[in-house]
């Protein structure tokens, strides 16, 4: 870890007739910037965020004017709101009423909805009526993320060099510390080395004086003791060509797309996404390194990722402050003892403005999840087989887009979660490597495990569904996959070994027992197979769906909700035929950032409550965010569940501790002791939750 970064002691103020200094940078930090080393003091990280996102979808599909105010609407409540409409007092917690009431000339959009029975999601006018019938898709915004995210791909140049994160459906950051360099080694040729005395650790030459050319770019004032007069050193200039690098991809996506957005350019993740916030919409903020502390004393901590939720509370409840300008003063050591040595020296980097957390461009998917919470409760096989429906076309609908028909992945798992009360099963499966997926396929085996949960018995009522696939692996294409089309003997009887776990167990345990099982085959499976045939019947797939609110966001947060990364060209309009190279690089990108996701989605599912004006929030820790508090419960059931899958992930691919860059542990599980990259706070939550013995 490098810290303080050199340049902090860079600038005093020379006067231009005087001997100029030497850079404070060596060429050492030169060759750690084509490296894109979080470490290299003049790392440099660009933050690109959607304005308005859903409601410029909206607009840009309506073909409506930029200046016409515009909301979309999510059943009764306002989810995303254009910055036109946001001028008339326009904002998440308002009403539908009050916002037309407000802006007259507001148009309201509903969000798209899956209706069962039909093949695909759709506007439907009367959507806002339906809770109870419908489920939301949010598809459209996530095909339009991945078009965008095509589209920054597409200017950038070529992996290594280029290395995007998809942070959440609107956001992006880029590491342009590679390309930078690239650009830094043609414009300024004396960088080119090799360093004097072949020492690394020589200083660089300093960069020629002439004013930077920041064109439209909101500068962030220089700390205290800087000054615009003071020459710029190579961090300024690093700094200032990703500014022209951000500046070109906001236009190409604008020229491309007719989208805009807004970015943070900084030395790190943190700063670049506190700057893509500062200035909005349409602008893009530089945070030059001299600027930090100004830029960050500026903000309560607790605006800082993992400082917003219990960590934060803490530390003002120890410190009697949440500023950062007055946490500033308070001694390392002080900060340790009172929060524990990993947390007080975390906290102390973290307001100075340091974060060496990388960009992580490996996104391919993990788990795909769809579900819905009941209200009122559901009390019947049938109607909980109409939802499972539901569920499987709209996760069956992303497996076709992640290349399944073409078996260039295919998930190995099917995973069903039923919630009542505070307890909650799954059952697992495993979907048979020998057939094609098909939508029959998932349904036959989702209806299976929930015919074991009924088996089970105390499966009514039922207050929450969930279904799941996950352990995707790369399938077998071209000649090599006539193999993967062989029922194997053991695939063959794959359906036939489920896994049973409920809330609160500690392992899980192959189930049902064989007893059971046979019970179950005689007289109860069989019949819930019957109705096969029935659920499938055009009447009855008329009949109920729902979408639960919480659910859809759990969903998209789970699984693609984020910027799926398109394969450049082929992929510009519904993502069906994606590059192998980029479906991976999609998904790892998902698992990250589940928590992100989540968070942003976490509102999409407003419900009645909505419609009053003031809402009572409570606090997330594990998310650091807030939330109104009719949602609490479904989104403690949405945290279960996402804890749940990220089991039965780990049980299947083991995945390394979190990055150091992170938040000490106990904290960073938002205060449940949860651990890095393990699941206790997951068995806990668990255990707490089981309502049986
Ligand atoms: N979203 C949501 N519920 C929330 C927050 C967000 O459904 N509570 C959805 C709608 C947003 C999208 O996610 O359009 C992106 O979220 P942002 O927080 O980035 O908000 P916007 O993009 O709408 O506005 P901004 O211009 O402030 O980024
Ligand atoms: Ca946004």
């Amino acid at each position: 870890m490098s810290s303080p970064p050199p340049f902090i002691a860079s600038s005093p103020i020379t006067p231009s007739t005087t001997r100029r200094r030497k850079s404070a940078f060596t060429y050492k930090h030169l060759s750690q910037l084509s490296l894109s080393s979080t470490t290299c003091p003049l790392h440099i990280i660009a933050h690109i965020d959607l304005d308005a996102f859903y409601a410029q979808c909206e607009m840009v599909r309506l073909g409506v004017p930029t200046d016409q105010p515009l909301a979309v609407q999510q059943w009764q409540g306002l989810i995303a709101i254009n910055y036109p409409a946001r001028a008339f007092g326009l904002s998440r917690h308002v009403t539908v009423t009050e916002a037309q009431k407000l802006c007259p000339s507001l148009i309201t959009q509903h969000v798209a909805t899956w209706k069962e029975g039909d093949e695909k999601w759709a506007y439907h006018e009367d959507a806002f009526k339906n809770i109870h019938t419908h489920k939301v898709s949010l598809d459209p915004y996530r095909l339009e993320s991945r078009k965008i995210l095509a589209t920054i791909k597409e200017f950038l140049p070529a992996p290594p060099v280029q290395r995007v994160e998809k942070a959440s459906i609107d956001e992006v950051f880029l590491d342009l510390s590679a390309q930078v360099h690239g650009i830094l080694l043609e414009r300024y040729p004396e960088l080119n080395g090799p360093a004097p005395y072949d020492d690394p650790t020589e200083p660089l030459p300093r960069p020629p004086t002439t004013a930077l050319d920041w064109a439209t770019d909101a500068l962030v004032d220089l700390d205290d003791a800087e000054t615009e007069d003071d020459d710029p050193d190579w961090d300024d200039i690093v700094m200032q060509i990703a500014s022209e690098i951000v500046r070109d991809v906001r236009a190409k996506i604008y020229e491309k797309l007719k989208y805009t957005c807004s970015a943070g350019i900084s030395r790190n993740k943190m700063l670049a996404k506190l700057g893509s916030g500062h200035k909005k919409p349409n602008q893009q903020t530089v945070i030059r390194n001299r600027a930090v502390q100004q830029f960050l004393s500026g903000f309560k901590f607790t605006k800082i990722r993992n400082l917003g939720g219990k960590l934060g509370d803490e530390v003002v409840a120890a410190f009697n402050t949440d500023t950062v300008k007055e946490l500033l003063e308070v001694p390392v050591d002080q900060l340790k003892r009172q929060l524990g040595d990993d947390t007080g020296s975390w906290l102390y980097s973290i307001i100075r403005g340091e974060d060496h957390s990388e960009v992580n461009s490996r996104t391919q998917i993990k788990s795909m999840l769809s579900a819905k919470s009941f209200r009122p409760s559901i009390n019947t096989f049938e109607q909980a087989v109409r939802w499972l429906r539901i569920f499987v076309a709209d996760i069956y609908s992303r497996l076709v887009e992640e290349g399944v028909l073409e078996n260039k992945r295919r998930p190995k798992t099917i995973n069903l979660h039923h919630r009542q009360g505070a307890q909650t099963r799954s059952k697992q499966a495993p979907i048979p490597m020998g057939k094609a997926i098909s939508e029959e396929l998932l349904f036959d085996a989702a209806k299976n495990l929930l015919a074991q949960v009924v088996v089970d018995g105390r499966a009514w009522p039922c207050a929450n569904l969930s279904l799941s696939v996950g352990g995707f692996e790369d399938g077998i294409t071209g000649n090599k996959g006539i193999g993967g089309f062989l029922v194997r003997g053991e695939e063959a009887k794959a359906m036939n070994s489920t896994v049973n776990r409920e809330t609160g167990g500690d392992n899980m345990v192959d189930t049902p027992p064989p007893g059971k099982r046979r019970k179950v085959e005689e007289g109860g499976i069989t019949r819930f197979f019957g109705m096969r045939q029935e659920s499938t019947g055009a009447t009855d797939r008329e009949e109920e769906g729902m979408e639960s609110p919480y659910q859809t966001d759990a969903q998209e947060g789970v699984e693609q909700d984020a910027f799926e990364p398109p394969p450049s060209a082929q992929r510009g309009d519904m993502g069906k035929q994606k590059a192998v190279s980029e479906e991976e690089e999609e998904e790892e990108e998902e698992e990250k950032n589940e928590e992100d996701e989540h968070e942003r989605y976490r509102d999409a599912a407003p419900t009645h409550a909505l419609q009053q004006a003031s809402i009572e929030q409570y606090f997330c820790a594990r998310c650091n965010k807030s939330l109104p508090e009719y949602e609490r419960s479904e989104h403690d059931d949405w945290h279960f569940a996402k804890d749940l899958l990220e089991e039965e992930r780990q049980a299947s691919t083991p995945v390394p501790p979190r990055p150091p860059s992170k938040p000490p542990a106990q904290h960073k599980g938002k205060g449940r002791g949860r651990p890095a990259g393990g699941t206790l706070g997951r068995a806990e939550k668990g255990q707490r939750k089981l309502a049986f013995g």
